[in-house]
């Protein structure tokens, strides 16, 4: 199932390897006829990206650039080089995220002030930082999609800091709809279900969190990258344009059971 986005560019944020969730939305983009732009943290993943994104027909035509979102000068550098380059986008993936990995277990009260600050910096703030920096190019109306979990909504074992940091998240994406909507610029969450990617590596019990869900979710199977990429592409599409400031759960219908 694919729906036409040729002649549209979109900026994909987080592709850390081929497991990636934005790894997953660029490719059913590219599927759907997109021009993509690539942004990446550090150098480190820089070969990695341009690598996957080559094993793609005609992604040889994408572009690059560096952004580590806690940083303005970066943010600012990025997109006025994407202006340069493209002119014009239709839309962004926001698939960014970090917390210390010992603040991810355990009782959440002992968070400290820096790994707090820090969650929120990378996993929520930027998301603000990025909507702005992005609304001066989509001058043909656009489209920001970020990713979220259950655990903003609801108290998950092990998730922390980082439910705290999605609900801010969440939150964003609401007031930046109320604030975007007369600029015809949409901006929507998709809340995944567990998917194993490289920031959920190391995760204790990732593996009976995926079983749980296999055994009590309504569609009884876990979430793919390709579902969220295809959601990511409807909410890119005209076909949503009627939704802003929603939380769009892919996660086989988990989040309704009690
Ligand atoms: P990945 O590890 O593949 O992606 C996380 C990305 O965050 C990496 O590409 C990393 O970039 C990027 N990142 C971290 N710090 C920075 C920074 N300072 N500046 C720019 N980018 C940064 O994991 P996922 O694909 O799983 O995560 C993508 C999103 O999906 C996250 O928001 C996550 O919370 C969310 N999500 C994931 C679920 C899952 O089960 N996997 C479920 C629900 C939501 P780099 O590699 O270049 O450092
Ligand atoms: C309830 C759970 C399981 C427990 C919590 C997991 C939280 C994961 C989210 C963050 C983003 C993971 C993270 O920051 C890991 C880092 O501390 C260490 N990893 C890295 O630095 C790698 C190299 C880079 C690429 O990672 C990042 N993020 O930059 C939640 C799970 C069932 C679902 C899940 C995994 C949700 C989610 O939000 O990702």
């Amino acid at each position: 199932m694919t729906l036409s986005l040729a002649g549209k560019t979109y900026v994909v944020m987080g592709v850390a390897n081929k497991r990636s969730i934005a790894w997953g939305i660029a490719r059913s983009l590219h599927q759907s006829g997109a021009r993509l732009v690539f942004t990446y943290a550090g150098e480190r993943f820089e070969k990695g990206v341009k690598d996957l994104a080559g094993t793609l027909e005609g992604g040889e035509e994408s572009l690059f650039f560096p952004c580590d979102v806690t940083s303005d000068e970066d943010i600012d550098k990025c997109f006025s080089s994407i202006k340069e380059e493209v002119g014009v986008i239709h839309g962004l993936a926001h698939c960014i995220a970090f917390a210390n990995k010992e603040e991810l277990a355990g009782d959440y009260m002992n968070t400290t002030r820096d790994g707090f600050l820090l969650a929120h910096n990378i996993s929520s703030y930027s998301l603000t930082a990025v909507a702005k920096a992005a609304k001066d190019l989509m001058t043909e109306g656009g489209s920001i999609v970020s990713m979220t979990y259950l655990g903003g909504e609801r108290v998950m074992q092990n998730y922390n800091v980082m439910g705290v940091a999605k609900a801010s998240l969440e939150a964003s994406v609401k007031y930046l709809a109320s604030d975007l909507g007369k600029h015809g610029i949409r901006v929507n969450a998709i809340s995944a279900g567990p998917i194993r990617t490289l920031s959920a590596k190391g995760v204790g019990d990732f593996n009976s969190i995926l079983k749980e869900i296999e055994e009590r979710a309504p569609l009884r199977r876990n979430t793919t990258q390709e579902e969220v990429g295809d959601t990511a592409v409807f909410l890119f599409s005209d076909l949503s344009r009627g939704i802003t400031g929603e939380n769009l759960h892919v996660d086989s219908g988990y989040h309704i059971l009690g």
